[in-house]
């Protein structure tokens, strides 16, 4: 069994619409980075970098111990090869699906975070001009690489429906929020449709929709306690004795 920790947002929703392509069970378990989840001590031996999403295998192909990955990259290379779907097996076309993968993990996935972040951004943070215009206008540019990729081939990598189409496109759905026009971008625009109408990502993109916080019920010492957990996040203290010699 595959255990996925899990919230809904788009790092998470990748993997759950690769494993609901590949028709795998798997159970998902709550990691509710709203309330900080993700810095409990049996967490943090999965992911050392308290983020969600993270996956256990139970049940690993070489019969070992469970094994556990993390960085939502890494967990769907992992599960393409376990599964040998959406991945091909020659030389050739797995460095071009691994290259993609590698460019939304590097490029598309943490700016276009940023992107967000900055876009919403209180006043009581003072001025975003800059950063919104920088991530707004990276945003922009990815949106024309993804238009220029799919202009004259069906899906990113080809003919074929592979993991580098299903990890770019969570990061698009929000599209508007994110201060773009996908009209602008017509042949991307024809696949990010179709990839919409694809029964699995409809039920990868709706797993966890029942996830919510509801901080209107906490108290306001409740509420300035999360927000000194998740909040301006600084380094963990490695602990002091029972390692190496530093
Ligand atoms: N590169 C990582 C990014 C993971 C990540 O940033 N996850 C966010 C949610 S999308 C998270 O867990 N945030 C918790 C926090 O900010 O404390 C991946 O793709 O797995």
């Amino acid at each position: 069994m595959l255990d996925l920790h899990y919230w809904p947002t788009p790092n998470g929703k990748k993997v759950t619409i690769q494993l609901e392509e590949c028709g795998l069970e798997y159970n998902v378990v709550e990691c509710n980075i709203g309330k900080g989840d993700q810095f409990t001590d049996e967490f943090l031996k999965i992911n050392p970098n308290n983020r969600m999403p993270a996956l256990v295998d139970h049940d690993p192909d070489d019969s070992g111990e469970p094994i556990s990955i993390f960085e939502s990259g890494a967990i769907m290379l992992y599960v393409a090869e376990k599964t040998g779907q959406f991945m091909p097996s020659d030389m050739r076309g797995k460095y071009e699906v691994i290259q993609w993968v590698m460019w939304q993990m590097a490029n598309q996935g943490p700016k276009t975070g940023e992107c967000g972040h900055f876009r919403r951004a209180g006043e009581e943070a003072g001025d975003q001009t800059y950063a919104i215009t920088r991530f707004t206008d990276e945003v922009n540019r990815f949106y024309g690489v993804l238009n220029n990729q799919l202009y004259n081939q069906r899906y990113l990598c080809g003919d074929e429906y592979t993991i580098a189409d299903m990890i770019c496109y969570p990061w698009t759905v929000n599209w508007e929020g994110q201060g773009q026009d996908i009209n602008e971008f017509k042949y991307f625009k024809r696949w990010f449709e179709e990839l919409s109408e694809r029964p699995a990502v409809q039920r990868g993109m709706a797993v966890g929709a029942d996830m919510q916080n509801d901080y209107s019920k906490l108290s306001e010492e409740e509420i300035a306690q999360l927000r000194a957990l998740l909040y301006n996040q600084r380094a963990r203290p490695a602990p002091e004795t029972g390692g190496l010699e530093a």
